[in-house]
């Protein structure tokens, strides 16, 4: 006997029901009138004192072990989808809520703004070649930024192949495929061979945009950068713009918006200048719109470039760019609410 009631506690370990009904018959076979438990316990009265004194532990171990495990069955079939018997009213268990991460806000924002004002949303491959990074852009073949000091390389050579610097890569992209009227926002992750610190990764995200059409202007490209930046930083904001260079774009600049902490008094956000660089941009060189079959002659163009980690830190006064990609939910629990 002893050895049967060790079997049998096994056998209860791996006893499982698919339904309420499955279960009920587990429990008649095992616990009912002529079921095994029942049975032994019949048996058990005929045995001897001494027999009685060594095997009653372990068959009430065995009953109780039964007991528990078809009552486990009970339950968890009864709260099976589809089952009749069990209770359908329960509330729900509560989920936790989780955030968007800044940088997604942030971007989504962005994106919202320039939607608003007509643009569509284009997204291309990270990884890139030669061409669309760097060579239908204007970047000279000894331009710094081509070389891999600054520029992630898969393969180096003739068909280079390596991680996009800047989003203008999905623009040329968009150049190849149609024909202006082009008005398009491209935002995504970009790679830069650089060493990591506060104020820099080697990866981060950015929102390029680009507007090519008859009669295009510099006022144009200040009035749509005006109108973004009164958007994103309130109706009251400033923008100033600093004559700059990049290869893409002639003339160049860079663009600075009143500082939304000090109200441009100075304080240790912008330095004491009142200031804050957001972006950059310029009016399409026309060496651009050649290289992507765009009539120059005809058509002018506006474009600019902003980082998106910098943006947020300039909302949310973050001082580390480096807390946006170490998922702590210490730093990411505090956006929890905001938006
Ligand atoms: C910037 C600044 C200025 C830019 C230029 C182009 C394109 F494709 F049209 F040539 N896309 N983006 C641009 C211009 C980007 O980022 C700081």
């Amino acid at each position: 006997m002893q050895n049967k009631i060790q079997r049998l506690l096994k056998e209860v370990e791996t006893l499982a029901a698919k339904s309420v009904q499955e279960a009920e018959e587990i429990r008649v076979q095992w616990l009912g009138k002529k079921g095994v438990v029942t049975v032994l316990f019949d048996e058990f009265k005929n045995l001897s004192a001494a027999e009685k004194r060594v095997l009653g532990q372990a068959l009430n171990a065995l009953k109780t072990a039964a007991q528990e495990k078809i009552a486990a069955l009970r339950e968890v079939t009864e709260q099976a989808p589809g089952s009749v018997s069990g209770d359908c009213t329960p509330p729900g268990i509560p989920h936790p809520f989780g955030a968007r991460h800044p940088i997604a806000m942030v971007r989504n924002e962005i994106i919202g703004i320039f939607k608003r004002s007509g643009y569509t949303l284009a997204e291309g491959p990270e990884i890139e070649d030669d061409w669309h990074v760097f060579s239908a852009l204007n970047f000279p073949p000894e331009h710094p930024a081509r070389d891999m000091q600054d520029t992630f390389f898969i393969r180096q050579g003739d068909n280079a192949v390596l991680l996009r610097t800047h989003t203008s890569s999905v623009q040329v992209r968009k150049m190849e495929t149609q024909q202006p009227p082009v008005r398009v926002i491209c935002p995504g992750r970009v790679f830069r061979n650089e060493a990591i610190s506060a104020r820099a990764h080697c990866i981060f995200h950015q929102v390029e945009g680009l507007y090519i059409d008859e009669n295009v202007s510099f006022a144009d490209l200040k009035q749509a950068i005006l109108y973004f930046a009164q958007e994103l930083f309130g109706a009251d904001t400033k923008i100033r713009l600093r004559p700059s260079y990049f290869p893409f774009t002639e003339p160049s600049a860079e663009v600075d918006v009143s500082c939304n902490i000090c109200g441009g008094k100075g304080c240790n956000i912008c330095k004491g200048t009142g200031w804050l660089e957001i972006m950059g941009c310029g009016m399409v060189d026309p060496n651009v719109l050649e290289a992507n079959h765009i009539d120059s002659g005809k058509y002018t163009g506006f474009a600019f470039g902003m980082g998106i980690e910098r943006i947020a830190m300039l909302k949310w006064q973050v001082r580390d760019l480096r807390l946006y990609f170490e998922n702590d939910v210490r730093f990411l629990q505090q956006f929890a609410t905001a938006l």
